[in-house]
């Protein structure tokens, strides 16, 4: 990342993405700058296909498809849990394993049966990550990605009934609530030393403040 990114100068700005949960925490990250936002939900803006291989590039196609079809800047979020053993998947398809009705219950539970049919049942096997690519793109093209990473535990059964997708599994390093225990000021908001937030979508958030706000 570098001092090259261009700047947010004002004006609207377009959340782009469809998923609720998100649109909550991007919101509460965006609103105390006092920058106006409007979701791709709310235009009613198509969801492109997310066709990337990495997180960086399906947040790069979300943000560019509603910067151009608006002709406002747009910033995208795409994210995922990589669990390790099971070569970072659902990872990029995390989204994908709740399927059509968007079921997370059972999303978890296959993240669970595949770690256990990997032998995963100590927690020293059941490391894993939450990544969040941020990107902020305008409509002639040029679009700036921002990438954070929260490195965790799978546990399991889920804990919690706060946040969404895969929050009650996720235990962050050095933390005894999961996701799903925590409220959204524990998960993302700014800490009491000035510090970023915890989750991985505050992180590449930090980034995108500094460089782009
Ligand atoms: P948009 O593309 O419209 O933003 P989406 O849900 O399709 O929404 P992704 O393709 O990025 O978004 O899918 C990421 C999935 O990973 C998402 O559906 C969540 O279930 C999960 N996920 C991402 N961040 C998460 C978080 O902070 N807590 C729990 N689950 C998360």
């Amino acid at each position: 990342m570098s001092n090259l990114v261009r700047r947010l100068t004002g004006g609207k700005l377009v959340l782009a993405s469809h998923n609720a949960g998100k649109l909550r925490e991007i919101r509460d990250l965006v609103v105390p700058h006092g920058i106006e936002v409007v979701s791709a939900a709310e235009l009613d803006l198509p969801e492109p296909e997310e066709t990337g291989t990495t997180f960086a590039a399906n947040a790069k196609l979300k943000a560019l498809a509603s910067a151009t079809a608006t002709g406002f800047p747009a910033l995208s979020d795409d994210s995922g849990l990589s669990v390790d053993c099971l070569d970072g998947d659902p990872g990029i398809y995390s989204a994908r394993w709740a399927g059509p009705d968007k079921d997370f219950s059972m999303a978890m539970r296959n993240v669970q049966e595949a770690m256990l049919a990997k032998g995963a049942t100590e927690a020293a096997k059941r490391g894993g990550q939450f990544v969040s690519a941020l990107c902020l793109a305008y409509p002639d093209g040029e679009a700036f990605v921002f990438e954070g990473i929260i490195r965790g535990e799978i546990v399991w059964p889920p804990r919690g009934t706060q946040g969404f997708g895969y929050d009650p599994i996720f235990l962050p390093e050095n933390h005894d609530k999961t996701f799903g225990e925590m409220t959204p000021q524990e998960k993302h908001g700014p800490r009491p030393d000035g510090e970023p937030g915890l989750s991985h979508r505050a992180r590449a958030f930090a980034l995108f403040e500094k460089y782009a706000l």
